[in-house]
């Protein structure tokens, strides 16, 4: 095992990883920005180092930066966390090429599944239904109106090097799809680097379903249950709980077992989630992650499995701790995301933390960095505490949620602890019935 692991990430996601560093007699070395002096992570961390100024690209993205902190420290690893570095496959080969581990999957895989058109292409082949669309990236109108028509319109046009939503375009007939394609194009040149687009049929009352799996990376692999994150607005997920209220115990060993095999199959490394969609009862893969995820807590309560730990095991060259047959899912878990907001126009709101007290008691959770007097800065992401609830049924959990939201004081700033009281007295919500596209309209006719 290692003796020092550097983190290279902010926030709560930072603070989660520290505790299970600590909890496994690991020291730990946060990395921060001039604007996170006394953030949370710093204070706890057995060391520290400042990276640069507060931009992410001159801190948190700055790879010649983290690694000289790690080398004056002398860490053993480096944890990602998510986000920033987290799935860019040349910053985990430069972490190994200079000597230290990289906790997380090969650069192999990171390069495959951050390629959309390979991950799909990857996980046909393993036997993983997937969307019916085109085979590979379509260069031209021509080719994209040949594909359109086996495929059936609408079609979705997404980039290839794309992920989470970003510059997808509905085209429902030909004359729509040959506007759209060099507008699509253009964009994806714009925002991800690479202009290579692909198409597919459009799902349009779909469920986000993920499957969170791990892999010891000599074929090894369990999966740990699927998380329902359909509840988001602007690609952004607000509430996210497992098992899916969608799905019944059938489907979901078969899901869990498909996901679990396929990612056996390719000798995958550390934890990594699959992401489907799931419409009229069927799955249909749609993306990889190759990191760990904001909600992997809700995971956590229902199995009892720290997912972090086994991270850091399974990257210091361990075996996993248990098998399939020793993960036993129980209960109901439900994570809302709370951010640094307007509860209702969504723009966020940086600023000091005048008072500050999270709830507790038994089945709640909270990971947050936030603290009494604590400035939450502009310039990052305005997700500022995850407050996860476990229950034995999902009833008894959306009663403590409720309960926990009440009691949770969070002055200073504007927070979206709003929303959440709303969002649970919500019918559809509390029925289940509820797909990608629900939260959005809710938000907009409740606000
Ligand atoms: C889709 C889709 C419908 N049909 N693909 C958006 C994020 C990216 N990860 C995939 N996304 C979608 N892909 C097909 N073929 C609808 C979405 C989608 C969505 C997916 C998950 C969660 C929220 C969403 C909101 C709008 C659209």
């Amino acid at each position: 095992m290692f003796e020092k692991v550097l983190i290279a990430n902010r926030g709560e996601i930072a603070l989660r990883i520290h505790r299970a560093c600590r909890e496994m007699g690991l020291q730990t070395v946060a990395v921060h920005s001039t604007a996170d002096a006394n953030a949370m992570h710093v204070r706890l961390a057995d060391e520290s180092v400042c990276i640069g100024p507060p931009p992410a690209r001159d801190s948190y993205l700055n790879v010649p930066a983290i690694l000289s902190a790690a080398a004056i420290t002398g860490a053993d690893a480096i944890h990602p966390g998510l986000g920033f570095l987290a799935e860019n496959a040349e910053f985990a080969a430069t972490v190994e090429e200079h000597g230290f581990t990289f906790i997380g999957p090969s650069p192999e895989h990171i390069r495959l599944m951050g390629n959309k058109v390979s991950a799909k292409e990857t996980a046909r082949r393993l036997g993983i239904p997937t969307v019916p669309g085109s085979r590979g990236s379509v260069r031209d109108v021509a080719a994209a109106e040949a594909a359109a028509r086996e495929i059936g319109y609408p079609v979705l046009i997404k980039a290839t090097a794309g992920g989470g939503g970003r510059g997808m375009r509905v085209a429902r007939n030909a004359a729509e799809l040959a506007c759209l394609l060099p507008i699509a194009q253009t964009e994806a040149a714009l925002f991800f680097g690479c202009g290579e687009v692909y198409l597919e049929r459009h799902l349009d009352r779909a469920r986000h379903i993920e499957v969170q799996i791990l892999g010891d990376g000599g074929g090894g692999a369990i999966h740990l249950g699927e998380r329902d994150c359909s509840l988001q607005r602007s690609h952004q997920k607000v509430l996210e709980e497992t098992p899916s209220p969608a799905l019944n115990r059938d489907e979901r060993e078969r899901l869990g077992a498909l996901a679990a095999a396929a990612v056996g199959e390719l000798g995958y490394k550390g934890a990594g989630t699959l992401e489907f969609l799931y419409q009229d009862g069927k799955f249909y893969f749609i993306e990889m992650n190759t990191r760990l995820q904001v909600e992997h807590p809700i995971t956590e309560m229902i199995s009892g499995i720290d997912i972090v730990r086994e991270q850091l095991r399974i990257a210091a060259g361990g075996t996993l701790d248990f098998q399939q047959a020793d993960v036993r899912l129980c209960g109901h878990a439900i994570e809302c995301r709370i951010n640094a907001e307007n509860p209702n126009t969504f723009r966020p709101c940086p600023g000091r933390v005048s008072d500050y007290h999270a709830p507790g008691g038994l089945g709640v959770r909270v990971d947050s960095a936030l603290y009494h007097g604590y400035e939450v800065p502009p310039h990052y992401d305005s997700l500022v505490a995850k407050l996860i609830v476990h229950g034995k049924s999902r009833n008894e959990c959306l009663m403590r949620l409720r309960r926990a939201l009440d009691e949770y004081v969070i002055e200073g700033i504007e927070t979206t602890i709003p929303l959440h009281q709303r969002l649970t007295a919500a019918a559809e919500f509390i029925d289940g019935d509820y797909d990608v596209h629900w939260l959005g309209r809710f938000v907009k006719s409740s606000s």
